[in-house]
């Protein structure tokens, strides 16, 4: 089958004004009775209505009141076609679904088991037409009301988005309830939850006084796990009022939790729904990380009422109009509530773990793509942290006030409108007077661009000359490259670290400033400073102000300089990570070995005289990650990356001593409260940054000391910190920290997933085997995401030096086990395929074994559509 490209867009034919749905819930058999009002002034009665349906059993059909014959209508293929329809036209059917039949976790589906699970719906992006015939595509918006029905003991708690609209007990134990939402919306927000569910509630008034219940849904053991989601929710709700002037628009909000979901979670109409990871949280299970991504997350979800629901797609190619954008909310959100330069951090240390990879091979793709064939796979890293820092850029470039501005019009102008990311370019320039169109060439364009800075200074004239320049990779898959605009912030530093004014024509009149902001749009250009006394160390792209690969020819005693002076925190770590980098090829032998004295000289010097917070030294203290040393080689050997990794990391903790790490790990270990405060969370950090250094040094030490973390832990983040430690050195107090993290958790699926992902890291060749032993253990199941995700996403995508053996044994078992993934859930099947990106990188032999794997994989005939084009596009 062809892909389905944006240039082909066309509106639809029909659309539809009213859905009635009327839901008869079984686990094995649901009915679902559909009324739809269709619309279409400007559309013939000649031309069909064509409604998706996939899987559906049709049990009866009626046009206008009357039913119709089987010559009226044709179903195959996904498609059901109706003649004689017109403008008003009433479309009546009944179908059936198995619900409990449904693997895929898209439509209807049930959580947990037959007994005591409950049924809950997945819509985005294509799942309505699972449930029901309709035009399921995001630009056909439609007022819902929706009535459930079902056996009151097994379903008592019955829920559908919008408000509800009453409820009542039926003959023979059955009782119904119905929800009506009074905001059009596409099929793709559409939800229904129905099962044995707790709640815990809270009041909330909007700043105009209105009351919105909250309400938060889970299985009755963990309900009290949800008060923290629930306080994060309020925090959301109160920065959208505040910072973007959005108020929630319903008279209840619920949130559900389930342990088998495709992805983090979804916001559906009233009524999110979230994978348990991003929802439960409490002190024994969760560490501080997860607790910050279930307030993100959380938050995430909410934003998108006005940044998706409110204002919706046009068709699935605009999706980073929704998910950049409100990934963007989200990050301004997490800074704040947190610590603003450790967010920027995270944020772009996940970006080039994921998306530069990403962007950087075979999987490439523009933030808006220009074609698909199978849309589940295009939520990507991409499409999600890229978009988000499109969104960023644009932000930065209107500044805080132009952005609120150009928002509110983007608000006013498409408020219940499904819309493109020209109209938000539009709405964003038109409120402050600025054409933004250049920057659509970055939604278009694939690839990390690529900015080469080159500073030159005139002593004569005290003039340093900053020329900057782009590129595109020329590999990637479009031949003529628009330059893009670059927004570069920037200060200069003299020689004692001291930040200089920025005196010249392209940094404003006035004050001069010490930091400034100069857009590169051309190919190349140059940037003058007038008034420099000596030769400056330029400090570029603060706070990361365009996604690009910054080249720039520093000295290593000028990143150190940076490293130890740089007011942005940000760009001090940044200039850490280059300087590691360096230090990185210098152990190669390619490079002097001055870098590495250099990186671990400044490092060892905040370590003993900091001035930083104790979570930002522990970043500081980071070198990347081997996928990031991966993606600067143009041949990839993982073994060699692990093991040149380390030895920089063992010359760090060398530099810092093994009396100064103990003395500090002890320090920090004296703390033993268990707090969520920002400091109790840093002092964990750097204790287990400091533990990891120590263990370099001291194994021995070092592991008796993490066993006795293990075993005195008052919370997760200590506990796991620990057992990491002892599980990837293989230390013998290993074994019987895992049989005791084991039995601890049993009831704990969340717990159980890290058990499950910390063995599968352990670094080498030990990895296979641990992974094949693990399959055997009575907890592991592929047909549960999180627990498949645990397993085989922690060992192909995040252990690079385990999963990439170089006799190609872990392709191999990861093939196979696709394979039977994809005949359960194809979406997360082509999801943990994407560990291959990258494969044609790899050294000769290590990309022959890939070869032939994913050759072999290509082969297969019943791969579904997902998976076949994620391999088809792998193998290009
Ligand atoms: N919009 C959903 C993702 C849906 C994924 C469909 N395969 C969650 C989010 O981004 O908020
Ligand atoms: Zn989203």
């Amino acid at each position: 089958t062809p892909p389905i490209r944006l240039r082909d867009y066309h509106q639809p034919a029909w659309s539809v004004d009213t859905v009635e749905l009327e839901v008869e819930l079984d686990i094995d058999c649901t009915e679902v009775s559909s009324r739809l009002v269709l619309r279409g002034a400007a559309t013939t009665p000649s031309t069909p209505l064509r409604l998706d349906g996939e899987g559906l059993e049709l049990l009866a059909i009626s046009l206008d009141g009357k039913a119709l014959g089987s010559d009226a209508y044709r179903y195959d293929k996904g498609v059901l076609e109706v003649d004689g329809v017109h403008d008003g036209s009433v479309l009546q059917t009944r179908v059936r679904i198995r619900p409990a039949a449904n693997t895929a976790l898209e439509g209807l589906y049930l959580s947990g088991s037959r007994d005591s699970g409950f049924l809950l719906t997945q819509c985005e992006a294509e799942g309505f037409r699972h449930i029901t015939f309709f035009p399921d595509r995001p630009d056909v918006l439609a007022r819902y009301t929706v009535t459930l029905r079902a056996d009151r003991a097994r379903f008592p708690v019955l829920l559908a988005g919008g408000n509800p609209d009453g409820q009542g007990g039926l003959a023979d134990g059955r009782h119904w309830a119905r929800f009506v939402d009074p905001h059009p919306r596409p099929s793709y927000l559409f939800a229904l939850v129905a099962g044995r569910l707790e709640h815990i509630q809270r009041e909330y008034i909007t700043a105009d006084g209105r009351p919105v219940k909250l309400v938060i849904w889970s299985e009755a053991n963990v309900i009290d796990c949800c008060h923290y989601a629930l306080d994060a929710l309020e925090r959301a709700m109160r920065w959208d009022e505040r910072t973007y002037g959005r108020q929630y628009d319903l008279d209840v909000f619920h949130v559900v939790a389930t342990h088998d979901f495709n992805m983090g979670a979804m916001e559906n109409k009233g009524l999110n729904i979230f994978n348990a990871k991003y929802l439960l949280a409490d002190p024994d299970s969760s560490t501080d990380e997860e607790y910050r991504a279930v307030e993100a997350v959380v938050a995430h979800e909410y934003f998108h009422n006005w940044t998706g629901n409110r204002v919706t797609c046009r068709d699935w190619f605009q999706l980073s109009l929704k998910e950049g954008l409100t990934v963007f909310r989200e990050q301004q959100f997490s800074a704040e509530m947190n610590s603003p330069p450790l967010k920027r951090i995270e944020d772009v240390s996940l970006l080039r773990r994921t998306q530069f990879p990403e962007d950087a091979g075979p999987l490439a793709h523009p933030v808006r793509p220009a074609e698909y064939r199978e849309i589940n796979n295009f939520y990507t890293a991409t499409v999600y942290e890229k978009g988000s820092e499109l969104v960023r850029m644009l932000a930065g470039r209107l500044g805080q006030h132009g952005f609120r501005h150009g928002m509110d019009l983007y608000f006013e102008r498409h408020d219940g409108q499904a819309a493109t990311i020209e109209h938000f370019l539009a709405a964003l320039g038109d409120a402050n007077d600025i054409d933004l169109t250049p920057y659509l060439a970055w939604y278009a364009q694939p690839g990390t661009p690529r900015l080469h800075a080159k500073g030159q200074y005139d002593p004569a004239r005290r003039e340093y000359t900053l020329t900057l320049s782009q590129q595109m990779r020329p590999a990637s898959s479009q031949p003529d490259k628009m330059p893009l605009p670059i927004p570069v912030k920037l200060s200069l530093f003299d020689q004692h670290g001291r930040m200089l004014p920025l005196h010249g024509e392209d940094f404003g009149g006035g004050i001069p400033q010490t930091e400034s902001v100069i857009v590169l749009d051309k190919a190349a250009q140059h940037f003058i400073f007038r008034h420099v006394d000596a030769p400056p160390v330029p400090s570029l792209l603060r706070g990361f102000s365009a996604p690009v690969v910054l080249e720039c020819d520093y000295t290593p005693a000028e990143l150190a300089l940076l490293l130890t002076h740089d007011a942005d925190g940000f760009n001090r770590w940044e200039a850490g990570q280059q300087l590691a980098m360096l230090a990185f090829d210098s152990l190669q032998g390619t490079h002097d070995a001055k870098a590495c004295d250099a990186w671990c000289d400044a490092l060892a010097a905040l370590f003993q005289h900091s001035t930083v917070d104790d979570a930002l030294l522990a970043d500081l203290l980071t070198p990347p990650g081997e996928i990031e040393f991966a993606d600067r080689q143009l041949e990839v050997d993982p073994a060699k990356i692990h093991v040149r990794r380390q030895a920089l990391q063992h010359r760090l903790a060398t530099h810092i001593g093994a009396q100064a790490l103990l003395e500090r790990y002890r320090t920090l270990a004296a703390d033993t409260s268990h707090r969520l405060d920002a400091g109790s969370q840093a002092g964990r950090r750097l204790k287990r940054r400091v533990l990891e250094l120590l263990a370099l040094l001291d194994a021995d030490q070092a592991h008796d000391l993490a066993a006795r973390q293990f075993e005195n832990a008052k919370g997760m983040t200590d506990r796991l910190a620990a057992l990491g430690v002892l599980v990837r050195d293989r230390a013998w107090q290993a074994a019987d920290a895992l049989v005791s993290f084991r039995e601890r958790y049993a009831d704990n699926p969340l717990a159980l997933d890290k058990w499950f992902t910390v063995q599968a890291q352990v670094p080498g060749e030990a990895a296979l085997a641990i992974v094949q032993q693990l399959e055997g253990d009575p907890a592991f199941t592929l047909k549960n995401p999180n627990r498949a995700r645990a397993l085989f996403g922690a060992f192909a995508s995040a252990n690079p030096s385990g999963f990439h053996r170089i006799d190609g044994a872990g392709y191999r078992l990861f093939a196979e086990r696709l394979i039977q993934l994809d005949a359960l859930n194809p979406q997360i099947a082509a999801r943990l395929a994407t560990a291959f990106n990258g494969w044609q990188r790899l050294e000769p032999v290590r990309r022959e074994a890939a070869r032939l794997a994913l050759g072999a994989l290509a082969q297969r005939q019943e791969l579904s559509r997902n998976l076949g084009e994620i391999i088809g596009n792998v193998l290009q």
